[in-house]
């Protein structure tokens, strides 16, 4: 057993509830990066110096950012809170921190976005998070390392003399401090990311040390006693509230120490996080939908990206992703919100979602005419489409067909669903 130091424990589950039973989110990486709009890891990938990506900064303008529609279509699209990147690791701060000049204050635009974004998504009832990267670029104190853009400059070694990453661990606390005190109540804090291991070269990595973690998880329990803090800070030994598994779908839910765990899906419409004009990469439809599915039927939540572009929009790709969603979620919302796992087995290419009694079967594929539910036997009262409310036939079990004897033969110990030999033209 563990001993965990007061002010560290985490969020008991009944302050989880709501998240649980939300569901579904909408991820925002937005920041300098949406300018280049070839991904927001643009600086590593490229090498540029922060000189060269200072143009960004000159040009950040985003004349067209209205908050309250972002707001608007992620609740018509069914999401129930959203994480906003306030810092990705170019280290350009969407709001006026006291503590850096890289901040979209001093950019041509000039204002704060963070303050009518939070106001923005409250309004629609939506909760609101934060996204703090760890990783900085640009700070002068954070030492280069196997990730940073002059990883492979012959004067990296030289550029690390007299950065101090503790005084970067203190310049993250200050602006921790800012952004769970100046504007209201905050309801998750999603930190990225750790590596505490060497990678490719030589350089070390960065953990829970170099963070100083222990301390920040202290500072926003403090700040902010009902927050949610996500698994990214290298806390090895101390159960975190969430556990976000990235652009993956885990073949069962994700367990730590052997329990299931509170869990959060993350994953980009296209491939990249930060606006993409190039990729040609976006996920269909039906692919949008099944990982929503396959994520509430493994007892977890999906964080969905979109990534606005330089101008504060966005385009129209991410736009009929939502619209997929909203249409979807519309009729089908039912089977996903406060609903998880069902301890039955799915038939062949279906997925279970279940709240209390009822039970959500999602037909990955459909089959003909008749669905086979092992194990439920004379539990079931009545069978609908979820869609339409329409009836689908129960087969009795114990009566035989007397035109046909063979036709169908329910076995002992499942229900027999009769459903219509056309699938209904529904997403
Ligand atoms: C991180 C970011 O680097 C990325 O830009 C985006 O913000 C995403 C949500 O999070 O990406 C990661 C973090 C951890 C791993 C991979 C990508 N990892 O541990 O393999």
């Amino acid at each position: 057993m563990n001993t965990i130091t007061p002010g560290l424990a985490a969020l008991p589950a009944e302050k989880k509830q709501w998240f649980v039973e939300d569901r579904f989110g909408m991820f925002i990486h937005w920041g300098l990066y949406s300018l280049p709009a070839r991904h927001e890891w643009v600086k590593n990938r490229e090498e540029i110096s922060t000189e060269d990506y200072q143009k960004y900064f000159d040009h950040f303008d985003p004349d067209l950012y209205d908050p309250a529609e972002w707001a608007k279509m992620a609740r018509a699209a069914g999401m129930k809170y959203v994480v906003l990147t306030t810092k990705h690791h170019e280290g350009f701060c969407l709001w006026d921190s006291a503590v850096t000049d890289y901040k979209v204050t001093e950019t041509p635009y000039g204002k704060d976005l963070l303050g009518p974004f939070v106001e923005a998504f409250r309004a629609e009832g939506l909760k609101v998070g934060f996204y703090y990267s760890l990783i900085d670029w640009h700070h002068p104190d954070f030492p280069v390392d196997p990730f940073h853009p002059q990883r492979n400059d012959p004067e990296a070694a030289r550029m690390n003399e007299g950065r101090d990453i503790s005084r970067y661990a203190s310049y993250m606390r200050d602006q921790v401090r800012e952004l769970l005190t100046g504007f209201g109540k905050i309801d998750v804090i999603w930190f990225d990311f750790s590596y505490p291991n060497r990678l490719h070269n030589e350089l070390p990595g960065k953990g829970h040390k170099d963070w100083q973690s222990e301390e920040l998880v202290k500072l926003v329990r403090d700040l902010q006693p009902e927050i949610i803090i996500n698994n990214r800070l290298d806390l090895v030994d101390l159960p975190a509230d969430v556990t976000t598994p990235e652009q993956y779908v885990p073949r069962e839910w994700p367990k730590v120490k052997g329990e299931n765990v509170t869990w959060e899906a993350c994953h980009t419409l296209s491939g990249s996080w930060g606006y993409h004009r190039d990729e040609d990469t976006w996920k269909s439809p039906d692919q949008l939908i099944r990982l929503l599915v396959d994520t509430v039927s493994m007892g977890g939540n999906l964080l969905m990206n979109v990534g606005p572009t330089g101008r504060g929009l966005l385009d129209d790709r991410a736009v009929s992703a939502l619209d997929v969603y909203g249409k979807w979620m519309k009729l089908n919302g039912r089977s996903i919100y406060g609903c998880t796992q069902s301890s039955l087995e799915a038939p062949q290419d279906c997925r279970l979602t279940q709240r209390g009694n009822r039970l959500y079967v999602h037909l990955f594929s459909w089959p003909f005419r008749h669905l086979h539910l092992d194990g439920l036997a004379g539990k079931v009262r009545y069978a609908q489409f979820l869609h339409d409310a329409s009836e689908v036939l129960i087969v009795p079990a114990d009566e035989e067909d007397p035109w046909n004897p063979t036709q169908v033969k329910v076995a002992p110990t499942s229900v027999t669903l009769e459903l219509p030999v056309r699938k209904p033209d529904v997403l």
